[in-house]
C-alpha cells in the first residue's frame, strides 16, 4: 500500500510534475529533446514573440495546393518563410506590410545559441525565426524542412503553451513516425543526419495555458543563408 502523501486534486498539466525540471531525450543521432531548458525564460521570450507579432501579425498561409493552413505564422530576422499559390520561399520582406520582418531580439538569438550548445552544435547564428500558432485543432502533417540553404546549421524549436503530440519520423514519408509529448518550455534541436527527417503535429488538443490562453507557440531558429 502506498503511504507517501497524495495530491489533493491533479495538476492542470501532467507537463506541469515536471515544471522547473530538465529531462534530456535524443530521438535519434543528431536530434535531441532539453526538457524543460526554456522554462526560466518563457514569460521573456513569449514577451519578445509578442513585439514581434505586433509588427508582422500571425496569418493563416495558403499552401501551393491552395489549402489554408490551419496552424497560423509570422516571422522575424533577416528571412521569413512564407507560402503562397507559386510555392514555399524564404523572403526578406513580409508579403503583408511589403517592409521587412521585425528584427530578430536579442534574446532569440541568445537563447537559441544557447540551446544549440547545449546539443553539442556550437557557434549556431540563426538569421531566420518562424513563429507558429496552433489553436485547438490545428496540426501540421508530415513534413521535411529543407529550403535553408546552410544544411550544415541545426534548427533550434522552442514550445510555449499548451502541449502537443510530435510526430517524428524518418528520412522516407512512409517511415512509421512516434510520437513526442512536447510541453511548454521544451527545447528540441535538430541537426546533423536528423535535419531532414520527416515530421509534423497532431491535432493540438482543446485547454487553456497560464501564459498562452488556448493556444500552443513554436518557434523554430534557422540558418537560412
Ligand atoms: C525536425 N514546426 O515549423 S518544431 C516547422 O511544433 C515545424 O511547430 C513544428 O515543423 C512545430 O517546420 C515542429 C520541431 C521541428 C522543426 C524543424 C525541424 C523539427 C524538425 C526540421 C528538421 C527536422
Ligand atoms: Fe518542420
Amino acid at each position: 500500500m502506498r503511504s507517501d502523501p497524495q495530491p489533493l486534486s491533479p495538476p492542470a498539466f501532467a507537463d506541469d510534475l515536471f515544471a522547473g525540471e530538465r529531462r534530456d531525450q535524443p530521438l535519434d543521432p543528431g536530434a535531441i529533446v532539453l526538457g524543460g531548458f526554456a522554462s526560466d525564460r518563457a514569460q521573456a521570450l513569449f514577451a519578445a514573440m509578442e513585439t514581434v507579432l505586433a509588427d508582422a501579425p500571425l496569418r493563416h498561409l495558403i499552401t501551393p495546393g491552395g489549402w489554408r493552413m490551419s496552424v497560423a505564422m509570422s516571422n522575424c530576422g533577416t528571412f521569413g518563410w512564407v507560402s503562397d499559390r507559386s510555392g514555399y520561399r524564404y523572403d526578406p520582406a513580409d508579403p503583408l506590410s511589403g517592409r521587412r520582418w521585425p528584427a530578430m531580439p536579442a534574446l532569440f538569438t541568445a537563447f537559441a545559441a544557447e540551446a544549440a550548445t547545449a546539443a553539442g552544435f556550437a557557434g549556431f547564428v540563426p538569421d531566420a525565426c518562424l513563429i507558429n500558432r496552433y489553436e485547438p485543432g490545428a496540426r501540421l502533417s508530415l513534413h521535411q524542412d529543407r529550403d535553408e540553404r546552410d544544411q550544415s546549421a541545426p534548427i533550434v524549436s522552442v514550445s510555449l503553451g499548451l502541449p502537443a503530440t510530435f510526430l517524428w519520423g524518418g528520412p522516407e514519408r512512409r517511415d512509421r513516425p512516434r510520437r513526442v509529448r512536447l510541453a511548454h518550455g521544451d527545447v528540441v534541436v535538430w541537426g546533423g543526419p536528423a535535419r531532414f527527417a520527416f515530421h509534423g503535429i497532431d491535432p493540438v488538443a482543446d485547454g487553456t495555458h497560464p501564459l498562452t490562453g488556448a493556444a500552443r507557440y513554436n518557434l523554430t531558429f534557422r540558418k537560412v543563408y
